[in-house]
């Protein structure tokens, strides 16, 4: 009988899941970018997490460093949030009717949100970002909208026209399924580019309803807006009667209370959030001005349901975590004192090894690029060299730090990572780059 000895893979039962998955479930997950495409190699099964770690099936503990792409803005089991859970439970997980907590919630988000004055719960930001579009659309009785490429604003027909993340990652801009009636109506600007926006809304004279945008751009890298961006966007806006919207489901009470628009003092018209607010259970909102809210049905036209909407344990889980962030006047401090060693260090260590790659951090997300020059717009981050990301991330695994598997995402961290995790971390990325470049 021939005896297999060669060492039992690190990730086995990963592995063996992955095959079972793949049966069942279209490339064995349930979101692209975890079947680790663009980094090549076998997506980890996770089966547990707390605070800043997360483990796999096989048992291997990882520094994690996306938080389920962002909710985990105190870290994976907080125990408030996992006791709010437990307890709405006890109560039916689903009544399909108003409550009070949806009220709780909402007023939470229009104390802190300065461009939010009512707002409506959703699933997901997929659902916030199209609700918003079709709003603006409604409102305005305008059809064209201007998005950015290399933004990512969920995976809506009207919004995979050159999208980031996933989208990006896998080089297939214009997804099939996407008919071409559909992208007419879409317009691409240039990250970064406020006459490439006004070229598209002088060419479109009274056509556009609204422009969206991620006020911080995540999904293609950690790209912030240059000077000027933003209220260049304000201006525009003002002087066209065109909507303007702040896709925050990433940037929303991740990078300020008030998220980008308080961070860099530029208030838009309506506002999409997700991710943080639901404190991992799926949960979407749009907000904005009580005169364009007010268009929704069933005060006003536009229509825009949803079974779960407002879900008990969702909103439990979401009040718990936006009651934590108001009651926490350190919160952003802690997060950036963090965030400023982990770059301070990583820069540190591109100096020792006389490495350039360009690195971004806006508050506790951010990106390590590997493109020497400045990476603004979404041109400049596909002259990434995606194969030493992929190395790098790998070499990071094994160094027990799980990083966001493609260069076109963003990295986050949580109140729970403190001094052990960041002298891990930069003590894992000298010896990845040193392996690799
Ligand atoms: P969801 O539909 O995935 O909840 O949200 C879509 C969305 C909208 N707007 C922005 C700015 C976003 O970043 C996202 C989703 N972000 C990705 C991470 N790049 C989710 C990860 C995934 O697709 O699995």
């Amino acid at each position: 009988m021939q005896i297999d000895t060669s060492p039992a893979s690190r990730i086995a039962r990963s592995e063996a899941l992955y095959d079972e998955a793949q049966r069942v479930i279209p490339g064995g997950v349930n979101s692209p970018v975890r079947a680790f495409k663009s980094v090549g190699g076998t997506p980890l099964f996770i089966e547990r997490a707390e605070g800043a770690y997360m483990v796999d099936a096989d048992g291997n503990r990882y520094i994690d460093y996306i938080g389920s792409w962002g909710p985990m803005l105190f870290g994976h089991t907080d125990p408030d949030v996992v006791q709010a859970v437990q307890q709405a439970a006890l109560d039916s997980t689903s009544f399909g009717a108003p409550t009070d907590i949806e009220i709780r919630v909402a007023e939470l988000i229009c104390d802190m949100v300065p461009s939010v004055e009512k707002v409506r719960m959703v699933n997901s930001g997929t659902e916030a970002t199209m609700s918003a579009a079709r709003l603006a659309r409604g409102y305005t009785g305008r059809d064209k909208i201007i998005k950015f490429e290399g933004n990512y604003h969920g995976h809506g027909d009207f919004f995979l026209i050159a999208a980031g993340s996933g989208a990006m990652t896998f080089g297939e801009p214009n997804s099939p399924g996407v008919t071409p009636g559909n992208a007419k109506d879409t317009l691409l600007a240039r990250y970064n580019d406020v006459d490439s926006v006004r070229a598209l809304v002088e060419a479109n004279a009274g056509e556009v309803a609204c422009i969206i945008v991620e006020p911080i751009a995540g999904n293609m890298g950690c790209i912030p807006p240059e000077p000027g961006f933003l209220e260049g966007l304000r201006t525009l806006c003002d002087e066209h009667g065109i909507v303007l919207i702040f896709d925050e489901v990433m940037t929303g009470f991740r990078v300020a209370r008030g998220g980008a628009q308080e961070r860099y003092g530029v208030t838009p018209d309506l506002t999409t959030l997700g991710k943080i607010i639901g404190g991992g259970l799926p949960v979407g909102a749009y907000g904005g001005r009580k005169e364009i809210m007010d268009f929704v049905s069933p005060n006003g036209p536009v229509y825009q349901a949803g079974t779960l909407s407002g879900n008990p344990l969702a909103m439990q889980a979401g009040y718990t975590v936006l009651k934590k962030i108001a009651d926490s006047p350190d919160l952003y401090d802690r997060l950036e004192a963090y965030g400023q060693a982990l770059e301070d260090g990583m820069r540190a260590t591109m100096g020792d090894l006389g490495l350039d790659y360009y690195m971004t951090r806006v508050g506790s997300m951010g990106g390590l690029f590997f493109n020497e020059e400045k990476v603004v717009d979404y041109d400049t981050a596909q002259q990434c060299d995606t194969e030493m990301y992929a190395r790098y991330f790998h070499a990071m695994l094994e160094e027990g730090v799980y990083l966001a598997p493609s260069q076109f995402e963003a990295y986050f961290f949580s109140i729970k990572h403190g001094e052990e995790e960041l002298e891990h971390t930069l003590q894992a990325q000298r010896r990845a780059l040193e392996q690799i470049h």
